[in-house]
């Protein structure tokens, strides 16, 4: 009696595994990706999903299933709270899994229009850095921005120039993705209004238009420092920024004269948006105000064609990705 239970139940248990089998075969010759796919791991994951389920092809095919995101981001609030009194702390940021190593971000909902490249020169000014990381991710992100940061320092002990850093930024950055927007950004300046929205437009974009330094208005009508915008296009037909002011000032100036010179006007978001804090600071040693930069920003006629991102000659000493962002030490020559 024991032996032909134990044979009867062999025989179902035979039985059960062969339509088991039978199943698994059938679902899995049905679900498999083409062979090319089997070795990425997201198609692989797919062999699980039912038929009604597409699988997609590739990365790009994937970002088409997502919407484009709209030209009104939704969650922005306006003005905000910036405050420099007290220190801040990134410890929270550094964890935000929305960020990704080298202060990247891409918007998960939505495709960006834009893949906007900010640049920040720099040289000893780590303090302002932080506060600067701490107000934009989130206000970046906000802005459903595909973005990436670069922190572009100026090795040595030569004078500071910052229009040549930012040429470099515009470089380095390229090497990385395929950006066709670049923010240009001091390291001390933050927006205090979200609708202030980090990306180009049709014209070249100054963004710090109303700053707390110069009592919320516009120091002149071709003012071009503090924060600009321009994408690959603009800043291309300009030949991106001189190399050769050394020291503090007048940059900012034949930025804008290559602008207009090439049949260019400068776009700006309204006074009450474009409000902006500095972080007060004193002029930074190997910044001192450079003498010849007032006869240099009468000769941009003669000067751009030759001096911009055709001439760039550096040399990177370290780049190092960081969470919030990517720092790149270079070595720019001297004056
Ligand atoms: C004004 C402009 C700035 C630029 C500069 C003249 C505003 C708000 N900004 O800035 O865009 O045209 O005049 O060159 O009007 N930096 C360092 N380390 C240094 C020196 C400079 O990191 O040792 C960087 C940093 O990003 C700083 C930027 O260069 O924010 C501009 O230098 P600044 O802040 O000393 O000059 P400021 O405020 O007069
Ligand atoms: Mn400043």
């Amino acid at each position: 009696m024991l032996n032909r239970t134990c044979s009867l139940l062999v025989v179902v248990c035979v039985l059960h595994m062969s339509v088991m089998l039978l199943f698994y075969l059938k679902n899995f010759t049905r679900n498999t990706p083409a062979p090319t796919h089997l070795n990425r791991g997201p198609e692989t994951v797919r062999l699980t999903l039912t038929e009604e389920e597409p699988a997609p092809q590739t990365d790009s095919e994937d970002n088409n299933t997502l919407p484009q995101c709209p030209d009104t981001p939704p969650n922005l609030v306006g003005p905000l709270q910036v405050d420099f009194s007290d220190p801040v702390k990134l410890e929270k940021l550094e964890k935000d899994p929305q960020l990704s190593l080298g202060g990247r971000h891409t918007p998960s909902k939505c495709v960006s229009q834009q893949k906007v490249a900010i640049i920040i020169p720099f040289r000893n000014r780590e303090h302002h850095l932080k506060y600067w990381l701490f107000y934009m991710h989130p206000l970046l992100q906000k802005q459903q921005l595909d973005y990436g940061v670069y922190v572009i320092e100026q090795d040595g002990e030569n004078k500071f120039n910052r229009a040549k850093l930012l040429n470099v930024g515009y470089t380095e950055a390229l090497k990385e993705y395929d950006y066709n927007c670049f923010v240009f950004s001091d390291v001390d300046l933050i927006p205090v209004d979200d609708r202030n929205i980090y990306k180009c437009f049709d014209q070249p974009r100054h963004l710090s238009v109303a700053m707390d330094k110069f009592r919320f208005r516009l120091p002149y009508k071709q003012y071009f420092g503090g924060v600009s915008a321009m994408s690959k296009k603009q800043y291309l037909k300009i030949n991106g920024f001189p190399n050769n002011f050394w020291g503090w000032g007048g940059e900012d100036d034949d930025i804008y004269n290559r602008l207009s010179y090439r049949g260019m006007t400068i776009s700006r978001p309204a006074g009450a948006i474009g409000r902006c804090k500095m972080i007060r600071h004193t002029r930074d040693k190997l910044n001192e105000s450079n003498p010849q930069r007032f006869t240099r920003i009468h000769h941009t006629r003669q000067t751009m064609d030759t001096d911009g991102i055709n001439s760039l000659t550096y040399k990177v000493v370290a780049l190092e990705k960081k969470q919030l962002y990517t720092k790149i030490i270079v070595d720019i020559g001297k004056p």
